[in-house]
């Protein structure tokens, strides 16, 4: 977390130094106490200093004055000691809460780089809520951790400094406590930790639900399912509580259990110390002078307990952010990694084996087997296969989604590995099976992968999609806001936007993942005489279940169960009878 506080080191040094003044203030405080007891009450002669100084102001001879001065100080300490606090807590807020944006905007930075892997297994939700809620652990850190704990160590050392002074047995006796203290913490603190980790795994898993269930509404209430998902989210709801309960139980038993020992202390203190006073070591001014002390020394170290409490909480907080942070990136890029300014487009997959990990320690089962194939720049390649064959990893693997177990997956040569993320993906047009849309205008959502295109050149992708004339059709035209998840438009319009997208990015490589499944089969066709058309240099990946579109390709390759099964034209595989022909036959894909 210190790489967080430093480019804040002056701001922090000055509120180091005003929490000093603001330590003196307190350090103050009880005297002016002492001079209306022993000088003022009980009429005791002043001593020699302040003799001197009641020598400079009017008035202070009578006791009524003397009362009057030891008031007016008694003034000015709490204010000034008020004041400091005041600016010390104005500027911790300011570098808390800058900390905690930066904090924020920099897992969100690193979320959008860690691997789908990563993505896989963690919740939007939950991911939400280490971005938005988990990274004001730094202000906690610092208001209630960092900033009591300075001001306690501060005033613990003044002040056993001056109450030594005045009793060395006392002052040992007053600070016992502070062993009793740590034996507490020892007690609370492992109970704490537990209880505050599995509130805010709890939080998180809360927020992971919430997300998910209202990102189905339409799926609930087609079901008519909206009891059941209310029922379940009670019940997690009460797990919530439980948890929230249980840690604040904790925090609340040690809390008491410390004010149980400086309150023992102080009437341990109270006993000895009046003693002392009717043995004569000791004025009545003196006692209430210690007595204060006390109750002041006693409540920061009551504060540092609480804040110690605080500190486990940020503790297990600051471990959900920093797991972001910290977690390794399963796609790493060489120290100097190649930069691939515009591939020709060769692709060659040499005997690639890959699987998805669910977590790290498990058995996986390969789910691309021994892949061998080549694409030739400006070829179109069709893969086909029934569902769950392995099609959307292949093509994951070629934009590096993933890296495979084995074999190597290579652009023009180059190993997938030894390239710069941003320009292999720079390289690489993709449509993907579920369509992405973003809260933005049309125009943007098209212009995605490039966004500095001009306006000419995106109704120019949106004609070739067949886009263009829906898109007139909508309220501002290209410059209609899309609705969270595209609400407004239907799957089809939807994918001919991700077409749009696809066209106008104009790489290289193009992969279209069933990017027309929700299309009519005479719009498909149009729509891939139209890319054909533009994109005659790319080499194209196609994933389509529609016998007009896998005929045009110059190579079908049919994945079975993870394994390339044939490879060829669609005429010879036609002839050989195998995967492909079964699949033509049993799709009725002829009657397209
Ligand atoms: C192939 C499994 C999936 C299937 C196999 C994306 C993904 C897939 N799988 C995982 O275990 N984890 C994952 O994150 O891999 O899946 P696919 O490549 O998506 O299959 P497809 O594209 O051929 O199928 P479809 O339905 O899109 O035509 O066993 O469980
Ligand atoms: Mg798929």
């Amino acid at each position: 977390m210190l790489r967080y506080v430093r480019p804040h080191a002056a701001s922090l040094t000055l509120v180091f130094v005003l929490a000093l003044l603001g330590a003196a203030f307190e350090l103050a405080r009880p005297w002016p106490l002492k001079v209306v007891v022993d000088y003022v009450l009980v009429g005791q002669a002043l001593p020699a200093w302040l003799a001197g100084l009641a020598g400079l102001l009017p008035y202070a001879d009578s006791p009524r004055g003397l009362l009057l001065w030891a008031v007016v100080a008694g003034a000015v300490t709490v204010i000034g000691s008020v004041l400091t606090m005041l600016v010390v807590r104005m500027i911790i807020v300011t570098v808390a809460q800058r900390m905690v944006f930066d904090l924020s905007r920099e897992v969100f930075a690193r979320l959008q780089r860690l691997s789908l892997s990563f993505h896989g297994r963690h919740a939007v939700g939950d991911l939400v809520q280490r971005v938005g809620q988990d990274v004001f652990v730094v202000q906690g850190v610092l208001s209630a951790v960092a900033l009591p704990a300075i001001v306690a160590a501060l005033s613990l050392v003044g002040m056993f400094m001056i109450m030594s002074r005045l009793d060395l047995t006392l002052a040992l006796v007053a600070v016992a406590v502070v062993p009793l203290m740590l034996a507490a913490l020892a007690v609370f603190g492992r109970q704490m930790t537990a209880s505050s980790t599995r509130q805010w795994q709890t939080q998180g898993a809360m927020m992971a639900f919430l997300q998910q269930s209202l990102s189905a509404v339409p799926a609930i209430q087609g079901f008519a399912r909206e009891r059941y998902v209310q029922r379940k989210l009670e019940e997690r709801g009460d797990d919530l509580l439980d948890a929230h309960n249980q840690a604040t139980f904790v925090s609340l038993r040690y809390n008491q259990a410390t004010v149980l020992i400086t309150g023992l202390g102080t009437a341990v203190l109270l006993g000895l110390g009046g003693a002392r006073v009717l043995d004569g070591h000791l004025s009545a001014g003196d006692l209430l002078v210690f007595l204060a002390y006390l109750a002041a020394l006693y409540a920061p170290l009551n504060s540092v307990t609480t804040s110690i409490g605080a500190g486990v909480a940020a503790v297990t907080r600051g471990r959900r952010v920093f797991e972001v942070l910290d977690s390794q990136e399963e796609v790493p890029e060489r120290p100097q990694p190649v930069e691939l300014i515009r591939a020709r487009g060769e692709v060659v997959f040499d005997d690639v084996t890959f699987g998805y990990w669910q977590n790290q320690d498990e058995e996986a089962l390969p789910v691309l087997e021994q892949i061998s194939l080549r694409a030739e720049p400006g070829q179109i390649t069709a893969i086909v296969g029934a569902t769950g064959a392995g099609k959307s990893s292949l093509i994951s693997l070629l934009v590096r989604f993933y890296d495979p177990w084995s074999g190597s997956v290579r652009i023009d040569g180059h190993d997938l590995r030894d390239l710069s993320l941003r320009s292999l993906r720079e390289n690489v047009s993709l449509v993907l099976q579920e369509t992405f849309l973003f809260p933005m205008s049309v125009a943007e959502n098209i212009a995605f992968g490039r966004p500095e295109a001009s306006r000419a050149e995106i109704v120019e992708a949106a004609r070739a999609a067949h886009a263009h004339r829906f898109i007139e059709r909508l309220p501002e035209g290209y410059d209609t806001q899309i609705g969270e998840k595209g609400a407004t438009l239907s799957g089809g319009e939807r994918q001919r936007i991700a077409i749009a997208r696809a066209i106008l990015k104009d790489a290289p490589i193009l992969i279209l993942d069933e990017p027309t499944s929700a299309l009519d089969a005479h719009t498909e066709a149009q729509i891939f005489e139209a890319i054909s058309h533009l994109m005659k240099n790319s080499t194209t990946f196609i994933i389509s279940h529609r016998l007009s579109t896998i005929r045009r390709a110059d190579q079908i390759l049919a994945l079975e169960n993870g394994r390339l099964a044939e490879q060829g034209t669609h005429e010879s595989l036609l002839a050989a009878g195998r995967v492909y022909a079964h699949l033509y036959k049993h799709q009725h894909l002829a009657a397209l």
